[in-house]
């Protein structure tokens, strides 16, 4: 991908589909599915051909709670996936909290480095992702996956997201990181509860008044899997949650978000789909 082809559009004007790659034993969304790299690969192949124009491809898992896997684990997760997706001509993003694993799938091909902790668990991330001058995918961020929903204290969630999201771009910028190739994520599910992230997805105009290409990754989380259930019910497996993941791509499609990170890329074009068939109608 060549700085011209940034950032990324789909030719039928839709927000920009990124696909789950996730190579871990312990995702919450599909934990274990694809942890072999042969599966993975695949997986990513399928995803391609359903229509994603991103594969994300992933090593750690931070669901709630998660501990963390070592470097050289991370790496013997995520790099042959990332070269045998690229080498099809896939467009890659390595989706890692660490500069050394970044370094080392940008080696292997990938195109776009996405951050969970949006350059603030790893200082020597911006550095790396500035040298090579790749797309920066920064996401809302309190604090390792341990603990941290302790952390989701708001006094007002949207404008605290915004303020930290601004900070981070500010930053980035400063560390030699071209704002243009800066996209923001609010972070469903990282040290937010309920009502924040659904508080994020009516508001997420305020986040696009940033100025940076927005994406949102809503896919699966357990906000989703509370719809429709008693409070003191189980909520509802990941597996059962893409229809509503489905239904907020339709939203933020509508509120202008750049792209959506989704596991099931079929129900989320269809919806996205919809609202542009809507938004075309006389
Ligand atoms: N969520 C997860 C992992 N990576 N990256 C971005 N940019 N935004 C997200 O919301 C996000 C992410 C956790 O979900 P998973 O375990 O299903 O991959």
């Amino acid at each position: 991908m060549t700085s011209s082809e940034w950032p990324l559009r789909r030719p039928d004007g839709l927000p920009v589909v990124m696909g789950v790659v996730n190579v871990t034993p312990d995702s919450f969304s599909d934990g274990g599915q694809w942890f072999e790299p042969a599966a993975a690969i695949a997986h990513g192949r399928e995803l391609r051909a359903q229509g994603a124009d991103i594969l994300d491809v992933g090593g750690e898992s931070t669901r709630p709670g998660a501990g963390r896997p070592s470097v050289e684990e991370e790496l013997r997760r995520v790099l042959p996936v990332v070269e045998a997706l690229a080498s099809d001509g896939a467009v890659v993003s390595v989706d890692t909290m660490r500069a050394a694993v970044a370094q080392a799938a940008l080696r292997a091909g990938a195109a776009v480095v996405n951050d969970v902790s949006g350059g603030l668990a790893d200082e020597e991330m911006p550095r790396v992702v500035a040298e090579a001058g790749v797309p920066f995918v920064a996401m809302h961020w309190r604090g390792h996956s341990a603990d941290m929903q302790s952390r989701a204290v708001y006094g007002d969630v949207v404008a605290d997201v915004c303020a930290e999201l601004a900070g981070r771009a500010k930053s980035l910028a400063a560390q030699g990181i071209a704002p243009e190739l800066v996209v923001l994520d609010p972070g469903f599910g990282f040290a937010k509860r309920a009502e924040h992230n659904w508080a994020l997805l009516r508001h997420l105009d305020r986040v696009l008044d940033l100025g940076h290409p927005v994406l949102v990754g809503t896919s699966r989380k357990a906000f989703l899997g509370r719809l429709g259930v008693a409070p003191d019910a189980e909520p509802r497996p990941p597996l059962d949650r893409d229809v509503a993941t489905a239904a907020t791509s339709m939203h933020v499609a509508v509120a202008g978000a750049w792209g959506v990170r989704v596991h099931a890329v079929p129900s989320t074009l269809d919806a996205m789909r919809v609202a542009r068939a809507i938004e075309e109608a006389q």
